[in-house]
């Protein structure tokens, strides 16, 4: 296809947004394209020099008589410059508000006829969609995007409910760089965390915030440690940190749980597990299950949004009801005990991810979709 120049806006350090954004705008880079990100800092893991991606930084003025800085003028202003300096074909935006609305301004600053394709990642929907001063504002984000995309069925399905927006919404998936996540010998790092060898090995990663239950997570791990000798790796940190570790210290656990706070290279760290838990109460994805299963990691995760659309009940993992500590520490412990089962499932984890996440396998879906905006003119 024809080599385009994409300019992509992101929270860069917001969760599985930020990652899948960088990440698609490295791989696209890596497939020709010129890509320009347009935000308010660096994108994380863009750790490498590539000679076709530019980085042009939202930079907002302090004045006093703004109470509030005008980041999203800012913004839109930054984005119309691009377009005009280095004449864009389009802008791939993740989250309808701003990054949307900023777009379509933009694109009316710039005078370009730049495309819009706009991403939805699930906090517009799920949160702020509820917001009734915010609603419309998404609605027109999104009405007024060329393509919009939602990372999973669930969320298109959410989105239809919460914002009844006249827009087709097409489900494209999160994916992961299967260069990266992949099994790695990292069985050193058992002997550095002092894990016992013969420890069941049980990883979470999250923000820590409420909507992870993180809580949840230890509860079902001292239900799991009843039924044999394991280690939990608490990976990440957030507002929950200080009631985990309380909880933790309360059910006993401090010598079996090994707090890890924000990490890199995770796929070491899922290399030494056994287990996922990813038990949250609202997830539109859930990209860190679908690193762990590229690692061959099977995963027991919560009957919530995206979820059950990453793991599958009884062929990856397992799927239980949202808060049910009993159901979801009696299935961990069944999986775990059950060697050829849990053999099985690592074994099907990575098929899935191979055949439905692939980095190479979604970048090439969004390029279709550019492609078919800039043909239709
Ligand atoms: N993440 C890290 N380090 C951490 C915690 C999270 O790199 O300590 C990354 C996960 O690997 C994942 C993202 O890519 O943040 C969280 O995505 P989500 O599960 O919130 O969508």
């Amino acid at each position: 296809m024809k080599k385009l120049k994409i300019g992509i806006t992101c929270y860069p350090t917001v969760g599985g947004s930020g990652v899948v954004a960088t990440e698609l705008g490295k791989l696209l880079a890596e497939k020709g394209h010129e890509i320009h990100f347009i935000s308010s800092s660096m994108p994380f893991r863009l750790n490498k020099m590539y000679h076709n991606i530019f980085f042009h930084q939202v930079e907002v003025s302090q004045y006093s008589v703004f109470q509030y800085p005008p980041y999203d003028i800012a913004l839109s202003s930054k984005m119309a410059e691009v377009i005009n300096r280095e004449e864009l074909d389009l802008l791939h935006v993740h989250y309808a508000i701003p990054h949307a609305v900023c777009a379509i301004l933009a694109k009316q600053m710039s005078g370009r006829d730049v495309k819009i394709v706009t991403t939805l990642h699930g906090t517009d929907i799920t949160v702020l969609g509820y917001d009734s001063s915010l609603a419309d504002s998404i609605r027109f984000g999104i009405e007024k995007s060329d393509v919009v995309t939602a990372v999973s069925e669930s969320l298109v399905n959410q989105s239809y409910d919460v914002i009844g927006p006249k827009k087709d919404i097409k489900t494209v998936y999160n994916f992961i760089d299967e260069r990266v996540y992949r099994k790695v010998d990292s069985s050193h790092l058992k002997k550095e965390f002092a894990i016992h060898p013969d420890d069941k090995v049980i990883i979470h990663v999250s923000n820590f915030r409420p909507v992870k239950r993180v809580t949840d997570v230890v509860k079902a791990f001292k239900g799991i440690a009843e039924k044999m000798s394991a280690t939990l790796l608490l990976v990440g940190d957030g507002p929950e940190m200080s009631n985990v570790c309380k909880l933790v210290d309360e059910l006993g656990l401090k010598g079996q749980v090994r707090f890890l706070g924000k990490q890199e290279n995770l796929e070491e760290l899922y290399s030494i597990s056994d287990l996922m838990l990813l038990l949250s109460e609202k997830e539109s994805f859930g990209l860190v299950a679908l690193e762990a299963m590229a690692c061959g990691v099977p995963c027991v995760g919560t009957n919530v949004g995206g979820i059950p659309e990453v793991i599958v009940d009884g062929e990856t993992g397992v799927i239980c009801e949202l808060g049910n500590i009993d159901e979801i520490a009696e299935k961990s412990a069944a999986l775990l005990l059950d060697e050829q089962k849990h053999r099985q499932f690592a074994a099907n984890s990575v098929i899935r991810v191979r055949d439905h996440f692939r980095g190479e396998t979604i970048v090439s879906q969004y390029e279709k979709i550019y492609e078919e905006l800039i043909l239709s003119g």
